[in-house]
């Protein structure tokens, strides 16, 4: 008996299967009921009292091997079906599409690096603010229309807590704990309470331009505009200047800059007039930096703001500013490789 099972161990032991079906024939043959092994089980009666001890054990032993090994057999070959089932893994992976970047972040990036290059740092603050940071420090009257809830957000009831309507905040915020020298830029969201068209749109992107320091003057400010416009626009640009008012800055200024798409000639984009009008400017008023403590005797200083969507549209000729919130990756992907 004992020579039984040692034989049909070594059996078992050498078994090997090519077919998922032959695993479970093994299991019958051997561990079933009436299986090799099962039928020593049956045997096991006859088996001589002073040998039962040592036989049983045995046959025990020889149940578990017979179990663990025809499991073994099965786990090795579901693993191995695996790569058999039709999935190469030496194939190349599916591509996976990346994102792009955003339009709005590529102008605006390439804009932060034009100022760079001039020596201007990068400045940004909070998007909730108070009066006297979007409005009263920035010399506005206490009833001028853009505090009313018409064009400002309010949050809740409280008067002093609203969305910011500018970025220029950011720069009160500056000069407020900084002495001049003075020269940052500053992107920004921004919120007003309008009607959303093709043109204009509740939230849109600002960048803000300031330099402070002794002796600036209007004519350091035409000269970083124009190394502006045609960095931006291309080295042919022209600028021109039309005086214009903003509470902020005295005098004050629009500037224009010849048209990128028919190079002045008169094309639908400028409406033929050969002009794009694409920021504000000025010499910040007096007012303002006493405000932010800066001793307006000593330091005169520029401020300049654009809109981010207004410029991204004309480089790239958008339509409707309304593209740039809908996130349609139709629309995303085209700037795929502009940056
Ligand atoms: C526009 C015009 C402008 C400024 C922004 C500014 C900021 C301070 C002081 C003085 Cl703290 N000025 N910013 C100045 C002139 C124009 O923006 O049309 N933006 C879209």
């Amino acid at each position: 008996m004992l020579d039984k099972i040692k034989a049909l161990k070594e059996e078992i032991e050498k078994i090997s299967v090519s077919a998922k079906e032959d695993v479970e024939e093994l299991r019958i043959k051997y561990i079933s009921k009436k299986g090799l092994v099962g039928q020593l089980f049956n045997e096991f009666k006859d088996v001589p009292a002073d040998l039962k001890k040592e036989v049983g054990q045995a046959i025990n032993d020889l149940k578990d091997f017979a179990v663990n090994r025809i499991n073994e057999l099965k786990d090795n070959f579901e693993a191995a079906g695996q790569e058999q089932s039709g999935t190469d893994l030496t194939m190349p992976g599916d591509p996976i599409r990346l994102g792009s970047r955003h339009p709005l972040s590529v102008v605006k990036n390439e804009i932060i690096d034009i100022f760079t290059r001039l020596g201007f740092t990068i400045a940004e603050g909070p998007e909730i603010e108070d009066d006297w940071h979007v409005f009263s420090a920035l010399n506005f009257p206490p009833e001028h229309p853009a505090r009313d809830m018409q064009d400002t957000f309010f949050i809740e009831k409280n008067p002093d807590v609203l969305l910011r309507t500018h970025t220029s905040s950011v720069q009160v915020r500056v000069m407020e704990k900084t002495q001049p020298p003075i020269r940052a830029i500053f992107p920004g969201r921004v919120f007003r309470n309008e009607a959303i068209s093709a043109r204009s749109h509740c939230i849109f992107h600002q960048i803000e331009g300031l330099y402070v320091d002794e002796n600036v003057s209007f004519a350091d400010l035409k000269q970083t505009l124009l190394y502006f416009a045609r960095e931006f626009f291309g080295e042919k640009s022209q600028i021109r200047l039309r005086p214009s008012y903003f509470p902020f800055t005295e005098p004050s200024a629009e500037m224009d800059v010849s048209c990128s798409i028919c190079g002045g000639e008169g094309c639908n984009v400028c409406k033929y007039t050969g002009w794009l009008e694409i920021l504000g400017c000025g010499m910040v008023d007096p007012n303002v930096l006493e405000s932010c403590n800066i001793d307006s005797k000593k330091y005169t200083g520029f401020a300049f703001g654009m809109g981010i969507e207004r410029i991204t549209m004309l480089k790239y000729g958008i339509k409707d500013i309304r593209h740039f919130f809908e996130n349609d990756v139709r629309f995303l992907k085209q700037f795929e490789s502009a940056n």
